[in-house]
């Protein structure tokens, strides 16, 4: 059985950061989420943080004491640590040594359901342990739970082998992710043709984005439209999900929801998750979901701006939804610009939001039936090619479509509507 994990976790404050604090609340939840038990906390207040040991000569030695008081097994630092960094705290405090980014790829780890989430953890836990290794213990296997840090070995040719071990296996990885990636390219390829509009749900980890995806497959999805995960918990979900949404205007959309974002989020991460990630910049507009009721929610929508900003999706645009209003005490002032105020729990102000997002220009789809005639063989080829043709059927005085097609198609052809029932 795995031992207790007990932590202490550090911080240095830098430049007297006021979100300092919320960020080691949350390095404590994601602790929690690993199962680690935190116990203590050290921070500093710093200009910047010191290269060789993060924090100084006197708070190491106050970290070593608390170590030993509170009988930790683990120190969790809130900056990514540099490889030296990591060696001399490991050195000093004769403690193991983590830091946030690993506390974020173990969470993933442990989430990853699907073949390429699991595919892309890896892929930047590798990435992550590349250069920190210092010789191979031979603890690279997929079904590791977390990433280790891996003992010194005996000299420079053992390391650079080490070094090219992982390399290889990085590369062998994504030669195994590319194959996905294509498979969900075409996919995507293919809702292009029919020229269904993308909407995609966005936003920091926790703030509602599946439970709002579910009360709309709820109200306009069909029957056989599965429901998504939704769990409080951070990054409850790890892979991209797409769910058409037919409204009662007979326009249609497809919305995805797909992986959180948070605080300092992983470069390695942001690279390796980016076909998943696709799903957001391809989309003709995204909603950007808010946990309203989060008193750090400010942070949170700066967070998903820059990372949106770091994936080139920041000029799509964009509707904000202020989520979990059901827990906000008081009167709410409405005073947003594109901002919508719902309750994905009490499925309140849903309407609205999905009102705001049939008034945008880029959802002019229309569901229809057409009856189009036998000589008009061209008409049919068109809208082959350029409608989400549902079903055909042949009739003794054309052919019976129903399908979705772009607005403007739909004026074009509206002449042949047909009300018989297929
Ligand atoms: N009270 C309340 N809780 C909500 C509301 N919307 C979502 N929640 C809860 O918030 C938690 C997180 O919801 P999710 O829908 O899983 O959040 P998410 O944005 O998909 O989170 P990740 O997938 O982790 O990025 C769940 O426990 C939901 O039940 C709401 O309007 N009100
Ligand atoms: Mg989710």
């Amino acid at each position: 059985m795995e031992q207790e994990q007990r932590a202490i976790i550090v911080g240095c404050n830098l430049k007297n950061d006021k979100e300092f604090f919320n960020m080691m609340k949350e390095l404590s939840s994601l602790a929690d989420a690993c199962d680690i038990e935190v116990v203590g906390e050290i921070t500093q207040k710093l200009e910047r943080v010191y290269f060789s040991h993060y924090l100084g000569k006197g708070k190491i030695q106050e970290l070593f004491t608390l170590i030993h008081e509170k009988d930790v097994n683990v120190v969790i630092f809130n900056d990514e640590l540099s490889p030296s960094q990591i060696r001399n705290l490991d050195t000093a405090l004769k403690c193991k040594v983590i830091d946030r980014t690993t506390l974020i790829l173990d969470i993933l780890a442990k989430r990853a359901k699907s073949k390429e989430a699991q595919l892309q953890v890896e892929i930047a836990k590798l990435q992550y342990v590349l250069p920190r290794v210092t010789g191979l213990g031979g603890s690279l296997s997929r079904q590791e739970g977390s990433v280790r840090f891996i003992s010194r070995g005996s000299g420079e040719t053992k390391l650079e082998l080490d070094h090219r071990k992982i390399k290889d296996k990085i590369s062998g990885l994504q030669a195994e992710l590319e194959t996905l990636v294509i498979q969900r390219q075409n996919q995507r390829k293919q809702r292009k043709k029919s020229g269904i509009p993308a909407v995609a749900l966005v936003g920091y980890t926790n703030a509602g984005k599946s439970s709002i995806m579910n009360s709309l497959i709820d109200l306009y999805g069909s029957s056989i439209d599965k429901k998504v995960f939704e769990k409080d918990m951070l990054f409850a979900t790890l892979e991209t999900y797409v769910r058409n949404i037919k409204l009662p205007n007979n326009k249609s959309f497809l919305l995805s929801d797909t992986v959180g974002f948070i605080s300092k989020l992983p470069h390695q991460l942001v690279d390796a998750f980016r076909s998943t990630l696709e799903e957001i910049t391809e989309a003709d507009m995204l909603v950007h979901v808010v946990d309203y009721s989060n008193p750090n929610y400010k942070q949170h929508i700066e967070v998903t701006k820059d990372t949106l900003k770091e994936l080139g999706a920041d000029t799509i645009p964009i509707i904000y939804a202020y989520n979990k209003t059901d827990l906000v005490e008081g009167e709410i002032t409405k005073d947003e610009k594109d901002c919508i105020y719902i309750s994905a729990k009490n499925k309140a102000g849903i309407d609205e939001l999905v009102n705001e997002i049939s008034k945008r220009d880029f959802l002019q789809h229309v569901f229809c039936q057409l009856l189009i005639p036998y000589e008009k063989g061209n008409i049919l080829s068109y809208l082959k090619d350029n409608a989400n043709i549902k079903s055909t059927e042949y009739n003794s005085d054309g052919v019976l479509i129903s399908m979705e097609c772009k607005e403007s198609d739909y004026e074009r052809y509206k002449q042949f509507e047909s009300l018989i029932k297929i």
